[in-house]
């Protein structure tokens, strides 16, 4: 009997050792960002009695009775001093929900909150749900703008996998209690939605992603961009692609807005993820870009190829070959915390600041769209390069 309990006790004493292990800065190898040497969460995170069911009696074996498979794509917010990621957590079960984990730093020591989110279902009831973008808006809402997916309803029979994707929105100023509004109304398939955190022109503004069906942007051009008069019925109305998919770039396939744009002096600071397909099927990586401060739909800046892509473990997972961000945090001393799943599996930062961000993206040099082009920015900076080391090395001998 007491080995029943020694057994629980020994799987809560490992799991502390986990939850708490420091997390180890890795040297930055562009200048750019910082990564960390462990993932800050993974199914092995989560809850064990969330999992287990502890009563001797029901599960004398001591055995997971609700498997967790995945910690990934986490809107992301500070609150109330705290480094708050909404996660998309993954049940064995193929279902996703989602679930608050808290941190004091940002970086390490993430712990669970005891219960999932929980908020209503509307009258038309998703299958699953993924993705939370978190927007604190100036009218004193956070909003959620998450995927809800439905089986498509004009599936032919027997088709068992099509889904329709669809902008579902919740809102809260507390982050436990969740108000659930109608899903975004639009003409197309959305996935990828987020609120802008400012009224533009006096209305709410959605960063969208139009698609022609729920895995296949097709005709939808990019991100979009649509200005709602009321949150409680969105409605898109008007849409325009801000941010556009190019052929043989990081985005060809797809590309999606990452969490709510950051605020600064020279612009708004987005970060987005593009698809591109190979041999080894599609790869995700992330990408930064800069809008106006007064015309948020107008691109001022977007540099050349991906700021961040799956490298080593990362590479591998359920889905491997993908890194997705769907949240961030400015800090008050300007460090951006960047919180990225890899192959849709575990959840990572990296760390880097306000500026660096803002400079990597006014000053990196922008996409040529061809090898000459590509060859001709590097003369350029080759050029350059080789003056000024020849000025150093001969100041060396002055
Ligand atoms: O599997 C990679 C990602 O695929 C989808 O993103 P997108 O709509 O841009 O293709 C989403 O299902 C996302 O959750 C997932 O990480």
């Amino acid at each position: 009997m007491n080995n029943f309990f020694d057994k629980m006790n020994r799987l809560f004493q490992e799991q502390e050792v986990l939850l708490t292990r420091k997390n180890v800065p890795l040297p930055s190898t562009n200048g750019i960002y910082r990564r960390y040497q462990y993932p800050v969460l993974t199914a092995e995170h989560t809850p064990l009695f969330w999992r287990y069911d502890f009563n001797k009696e029901t599960n004398p074996y001591l055995m997971e009775r609700i498997g967790m498979n995945a910690t990934l794509n986490s809107g992301a917010i500070k609150w109330e001093n705290k480094y708050l990621l909404m996660v998309r957590v993954e049940g064995a079960n193929r279902k996703s929900f989602f679930a608050i984990a808290e941190s004091p730093n940002g970086i390490d020591n993430f712990r669970f909150w005891d219960y999932p989110v929980s908020f209503a279902e509307t009258d038309d009831p998703e299958t699953n749900v993924y993705d939370m973008r978190l927007t604190a808006h100036e009218d004193g809402w956070i909003y959620g703008i998450f995927c809800a997916e439905r089986k498509d309803p004009a599936a032919n029979k027997g088709d068992l996998s099509s889904a329709t994707a669809t902008a579902g929105i919740v809102r809260t100023k507390d982050l436990k209690n969740w108000e659930r509004l109608p899903d975004l109304q639009s003409s197309s398939q959305q996935r990828n939605v987020v609120l802008h955190p400012e009224f533009v022109k006096g209305k709410y503004a959605l960063y969208t992603r139009p698609q022609d069906n729920f895995i296949e942007a097709g005709n939808g051009g990019g991100i979009g961009w649509s200005l709602i008069e009321d949150m409680t019925q969105a409605v898109v109305t008007e849409e325009k692609i801000i941010n556009s998919r190019y052929y043989h770039t990081i985005k060809e396939v797809k590309n999606g807005e990452g969490p709510q744009p950051l605020k600064t002096p020279e612009g708004w600071l987005h970060l987005a993820h593009g698809v591109r397909m190979c041999a080894a099927g599609l790869r995700y990586v992330l990408y930064l870009y800069m809008t106006d401060l007064q015309d948020p739909s107008r691109l001022i800046a977007e540099p050349a190829g991906y700021f961040m892509a799956p490298q080593g473990e990362e590479r591998v997972g359920d889905v491997s070959n993908v890194l997705f961000s769907n949240g961030w945090i400015a800090d008050n001393d300007s460090t951006v915390y960047i919180y990225y799943a890899s192959s849709d599996t575990r959840m990572h930062v990296a760390t880097s600041t306000l500026d660096r961000l803002v400079d990597y993206c006014l000053h990196s040099p922008a996409e040529k769209y061809t090898s000459s082009g590509s060859v001709e920015t590097l003369y350029r900076q080759i050029a350059q390069n080789k003056e000024i080391i020849k000025e150093y090395r001969s100041s060396l001998y002055r």
